[in-house]
Formats: C-alpha cells, sequence, structure tokens
C-alpha cells in the first residue's frame, strides 16, 4: 500500500511539471485581460469603479466555481485558478483565489508565476502570508514588515514561518527579535517552528524536556521551556523554580518566563501574585495581551496609582486605545486629579461610539445621545447603487443564501458587501446601509452605518426588526426591551439564519443543549429553536432566568454567554464595580460581549424613549460572590 502511494507520489511530479508550463503558457495568454492593479486611492467618492451586473445564475454559478477552484488550489492545483481568474470579474471571491494561488505558488516555490500574479492582486486585499511570500521571493523587500512580523506574538501561517527563517539565516532580523519569536513559539508549544527558528538563528534547540545545562541560547531557552510550558506554568512550585533558575538566564528570558506566570496568574483573576510576577517581568519581552492583563490584575483591585504607572508604561498603540485612556481618567479622578481627568474625558467622550466613550460623556455629566446628523437615504439613491455589479452580486448571494439557508453563501455575501463598498465615502455609506437594510441585510446595513464615523444614523446603527415578537415575550418574562436588542445585536446583528462555531443557532444564538433545558422547562419543543418565534422566546426566558439566578443584568450577560456558573466565580470576594468586572472577564470573546451589549442597550433604551438610559448605572455594582 506505502509503495502504491510512493509510486503514485513521483508521477504526480511529473504531471506537476507538464502542468507547470501548460499554466506559464496560460497565465501569459489570460494576462492580456487582466489589468495590473495600481494601489487605489481611497475614499475618494460616490462608486468608485462601478461593475456591470451580470445575471443571478450567472453570479450563484461562479459562487459555486469559485468554492471548488479555492479548495482546489488550496489542494496543490494552480491550473483551476488561474483560468478562473481571467474571467471573474473583480470581487471578494477574485482576491481570495488569488491570494490562496500567489500562497500555493510561494509553497511551491514558484517565483516566476508568483510574480506574475502579485501585480495583479490590489495591494488593499493582501494577505499576511501572500505578502510574506512576496518578501522570500523578492518581490517585496519590506523590512519594516518583517520586523512588525517577527515580534508577532501570536500564531503566524507557514509562509510567514519561512520568512522568519530565511531572514534569521541572512541576519536581516536582530539576535534579539529573532529569539523573542523562539520563546514565543515554545510557549504556544510549536515545536517544529521554534526549532527550525533556532537553527536558523545559530544555536539549535536540544531535547527540549530533558536537556538542561548549556551556555549556547538554545540551551537557556530550553531550559526556560521547561519551567514555563503550558503545563506547567500554573504549578504551586513554578515562580520559585524559575527564581532557581534564572541565574542561568538572560534577562530577557527569565523576563519573559515572569511574565508568562503572571499572565496565567492574571487569567484566573489571582490578582495580586499576577502583579507581583508581572513587575518581575521585563517589559521589553511582554507584548499587548500581558500588558493588559498586567493593568486589569492592577484595575480588579483598584490600585489606581500601580495602574496609571502601567497605563504609562505601555506600548505607545496600546496605550493610546480608548479603553485605556479611559481608565487612566479613571485613575486620575481617583487620585483627586479632577482637572486632568476631566480634559482626559473630554477626548475619550470623543472617539466613536462604545462602551468607554459613551462612560466618559456620562462621567462628563452629559447623557447618551441619538440624534441623527443624517437621514436614511432614498429610493432613488439606493436604486442607483443598487445597479453597480458589485453591489448587486452581494445581494444576489444574500437573497439566495436566505431562501436556502445556505451559511457559507451568507458569508461570502458579507463579503462581497464588504468588497463593494471598501472605498465609499459616508454619504455613500449611509445609502449603501438604507439600501442593505430595506433588503433584510441588517447585519451589513449595520457594518455601512457604523462605518460612517462623522455621518450619523442611529436607526440605521441600531435596527429594531422583529419587534412585534420580542416587545411582548420580553414584557412576558419581566425584562427591559432595550437588554434585548442590545443582546441580539451582539449575538447575531439580527441574522436569522446565523450558526456559531460551537453550534449557537438563531438571532439570539441559544445552544441546542440550552435549548432543550429551557423547552424542558418551559413545556416547548426544542425544535422551535429554529423558528424566529421560538428562539426569540427561548432566548428572552433565558435572559430572565439568568438574571433571577444572578441578580443583575451584567452577570446575567456573561451568565448568557460563557454560562451562569462561570459569570458567578467570576465576581470577587467584595462588591466591585460593574465596569471593572466587565473589564476583568478572563474570557476574550465574553469580555468583548458583556460591554458591547450594554452600551448597545443605553443606545436602544435612547431610541425606545425609556428613562432607563444611563450605562453607568446600568453597570452598577456588583455584589459579592
Ligand atoms: C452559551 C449558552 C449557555 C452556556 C454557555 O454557552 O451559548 N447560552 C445560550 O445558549 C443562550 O447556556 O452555559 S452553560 O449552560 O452553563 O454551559 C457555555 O456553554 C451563545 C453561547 C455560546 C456563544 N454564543 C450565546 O451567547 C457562541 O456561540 N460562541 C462562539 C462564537 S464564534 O462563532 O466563535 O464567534
Amino acid at each position: 500500500m506505502i509503495n502504491k502511494l510512493k509510486k503514485l507520489k513521483s508521477s504526480f511530479h511529473i504531471s506537476t511539471s507538464i502542468i507547470s508550463s501548460a499554466v506559464l503558457m496560460l497565465a501569459a495568454c489570460s494576462n492580456q485581460h487582466e489589468a495590473v492593479i495600481e494601489p487605489i486611492n481611497s475614499s475618494s467618492g460616490v462608486l468608485p469603479g462601478t461593475q456591470a451586473t451580470e445575471s443571478p445564475d450567472r453570479i450563484i454559478s461562479n459562487y459555486q466555481q469559485y468554492q471548488t477552484v479555492l479548495k482546489a488550489t488550496k489542494n496543490g492545483d494552480i491550473v483551476q485558478p488561474v483560468q478562473f481568474l481571467s474571467r471573474l470579474p473583480n470581487s471578494a471571491m477574485k482576491n481570495s483565489v488569488r491570494n490562496a494561488l500567489l500562497q500555493q505558488l510561494g509553497k511551491q516555490a514558484n517565483w516566476s508565476m508568483f510574480r506574475e500574479q502579485y501585480v495583479l492582486l490590489d495591494p488593499q486585499y493582501r494577505e499576511q502570508e501572500t505578502r510574506c511570500y512576496a518578501n522570500i521571493s523578492g518581490v517585496e523587500h519590506d523590512q519594516a514588515f518583517l520586523t512588525e512580523i517577527s515580534k508577532i506574538s501570536g500564531n503566524l501561517p507557514t509562509g510567514c514561518n519561512r520568512l522568519l527563517e530565511n531572514a534569521a539565516k541572512k541576519q536581516q532580523i536582530s539576535q534579539e527579535n529573532g529569539w523573542h519569536r523562539v520563546r514565543v513559539l515554545l510557549a504556544r508549544n510549536q515545536l517544529t517552528n521554534a526549532r527550525n527558528l533556532a537553527q536558523a538563528l545559530g544555536s539549535p534547540l536540544p531535547d527540549l524536556l530533558t536537556s538542561s545545562s548549556g551556555s549556547a541560547m538554545g540551551a537557556q531557552e530550553a531550559l526556560l521551556y521547561q519551567v514555563t510550558r503550558k503545563e506547567n506554568r500554573s504549578k504551586a512550585d513554578a515562580a520559585s523554580t524559575l527564581q532557581q533558575i534564572s541565574s542561568k538566564l538572560t534577562t530577557a528570558q527569565s523576563g519573559y518566563g515572569w511574565a508568562l506566570l503572571g499572565l496565567t496568574q492574571a487569567y484566573n483573576l489571582n490578582a495580586g501574585t499576577a502583579l507581583n510576577y508581572f513587575d518581575r517581568a521585563d517589559p521589553q519581552q511582554m507584548d499587548d495581551e500581558m500588558w493588559e492583563w498586567y493593568a486589569r490584575s492592577a484595575l480588579r483591585l483598584q490600585r489606581w496609582q500601580k495602574l496609571s504607572q502601567i497605563i504609562r508604561s505601555m506600548p505607545e498603540n496600546l496605550q493610546q486605545q480608548v479603553t485605556w485612556q479611559y481608565w487612566l481618567a479613571r485613575c486620575y479622578q481617583a487620585q483627586g486629579q479632577i482637572h486632568a481627568a476631566e480634559e482626559l474625558f473630554q477626548l475619550t467622550a470623543k472617539r466613536g461610539r462604545n462602551f468607554y466613550s459613551l462612560l466618559s460623556q456620562e462621567a462628563l455629566g452629559k447623557k447618551v445621545e441619538t440624534h441623527n446628523t443624517i437621514e436614511k437615504s432614498n429610493k432613488h439613491l439606493q436604486n442607483k447603487l443598487a445597479a453597480d455589479g458589485s453591489i448587486d452580486r452581494a445581494l444576489v448571494l444574500f437573497r439566495t443564501a436566505q431562501r436556502q439557508n445556505n451559511w457559507t453563501m451568507r458569508r461570502q455575501a458579507q463579503q462581497e458587501w464588504r468588497f463593494a463598498t471598501r472605498d465609499f465615502n459616508e454619504d455613500t455609506l449611509i445609502a449603501a446601509a438604507t439600501l442593505a437594510e430595506s433588503n433584510g441585510f441588517y447585519e451589513m446595513g449595520i457594518y455601512s452605518a457604523d462605518k460612517a464615523d462623522n455621518k450619523l444614523n442611529y436607526n440605521l446603527r441600531y435596527p429594531a426588526p422583529f419587534r412585534e415578537l420580542t416587545t411582548p415575550y420580553a414584557q412576558q418574562v419581566g425584562i427591559d426591551p432595550a437588554w434585548v436588542y442590545g443582546l441580539i445585536r451582539q449575538e447575531s446583528r439580527f441574522m436569522i439564519g446565523a450558526r456559531s462555531s460551537v453550534g449557537a443557532s438563531g438571532l439570539m444564538q441559544v445552544m441546542p443543549a440550552t435549548a432543550r433545558e429551557i423547552a424542558r422547562k418551559i413545556g416547548m419543543d426544542s425544535n422551535e429553536i429554529n423558528t424566529i418565534e421560538g428562539n426569540i422566546r427561548m432566548g428572552t426566558w433565558y435572559m430572565s432566568d439568568v438574571r433571577r439566578q444572578l441578580g443583575h443584568e451584567v452577570l446575567a450577560t456573561a451568565g448568557y454567554n460563557a454560562g451562569p456558573g462561570r459569570a458567578r466565580r467570576w465576581q470577587a470576594s467584595f462588591p466591585l464595580e460593574g465596569a471593572i468586572y466587565a473589564e476583568t472577564i478572563p474570557f476574550d470573546e465574553t469580555r468583548t460581549y458583556v460591554k458591547n451589549v450594554m452600551a448597545n442597550t443605553t443606545y436602544y433604551a435612547h431610541l425606545f424613549g425609556e428613562s432607563k438610559n444611563s450605562l453607568t448605572k446600568r453597570m452598577g455594582t456588583i455584589p459579592a460572590r
């Protein structure tokens, strides 16, 4: 069996080389039809690059072929994508296929064809891995990009790991950045990539689990790995062991180790211990996630002076985020520097319409504001937009997806909408938002309205469809309809057939297991999760039930998303300001979720004319556990 496979593999090699030359010829022909893309000067005006429309059948058949071609390209085929690209109009699909093709060509080191295809890709749509291969091929020599990649603390795609190894061999990245990346890879258990990069840096990693001596960089990294790898990081003796081996490590190595241990404690909400460990970390070694948890640990304990020190030491881009500027203003306030606090609140209040800008407005004594500065667009303008080929493509895919309940196609419709509206100015964005909403394409209506930063239409930003169902069910279980809308906007953006990666479904994103539990308790059929009304009935009942259990809207919001048990475990042993509770939720999804739901709710409350429309009051105080 194995032999047979080997044979097949070698004959495949021969045929690919024949195919490659055929493709080169094809590509040469097709390039005559494809214009080289120049960088686009964005926000230029109404309908940049208007396209002719295609028939709906054509759009759907292109979409179907797109899926096949994309899959084939990822599996190594470079013939089909070239043919397909030569006849596909500009679209998100086209950019995806081109990126996939370029990444495949990079993988196969087919650099001549890579160069030909690269110039055909709109620079706005170059994916990170495509840019990595462009730097390997030499089409780009982007030193700033290279440094940026070497400092990334998350996972990188294959092409980017290869770029870093190449650059390390040629000494195009500093030893310092290179070894930092090795440390990051080890901390994330990406052992093969770590080994390859260490080798390229000139000091191979020894056996990671047993080796315990040596002064070469590789040996020292292995030692650090043994103490701080995932399984060992939260052990009671982790800190004392790290302390013991510190003399055998560089400051950067032990300083990274302390940050890792700090992060682990912070996620477990052991804020005091976390602060202690972060204090011993090397600031140069800390990534954004570590800085944020350093700050959150001080915030959880309301150590305002410490918090202001941490915020001011953060990397500039992080420090400037509205979250940390808001908390800095709160530090000033807590320390009696009222004037400085006010000045800063003035700035954060103007930074968009989000959780922290709202809290800042309220800190200045102002109220939430939903005054429209632009009306919804008239039919004439909407029709003009709908006549553009790329807008039309998005709408055709949207309608078909809706009819067929096809979630993958819906995702593509969204991509096409983003593509079609990419360079719209704010007036055109509002027209696009109106058009999307009038078609029931709510998520893209919100997307386009939110993208207009100065021309504000709150009815487009916070639509409230299905009110005839939602309001009675909310009233029946005694919860605020504004809270229900705030939650649905965050859960599904009003997409009826929404499905999450873990299987939550519908407008209110109810999990199948939770649906069964609800159905049993209130005498419904759990299949009703799939109807609009059933989903709303289940979701609103669950909201009220979790609030009854936990006694607070903020806790209930966290509990709706992460489970009531977790929301309760995250309470402190002392009463905690609601905003501090929210900011220190250790699940990334739930932390963002709670802040968004509560800010949305405040806008809906104001739009619905409710008197209870202060975010600060809604956040309130979370009682001790
Ligand atoms: C929630 C359930 C909780 C459950 C938690 O998951 O679903 N809520 C509902 O079904 C309404 O009941 O708690 S438990 O019963 O104690 O286990 C935890 O399992 C849903 C969440 C899950 C989440 N959305 C509502 O907020 C979700 O789908 N996450 C994935 C997002 S994405 O696709 O990866 O972006």
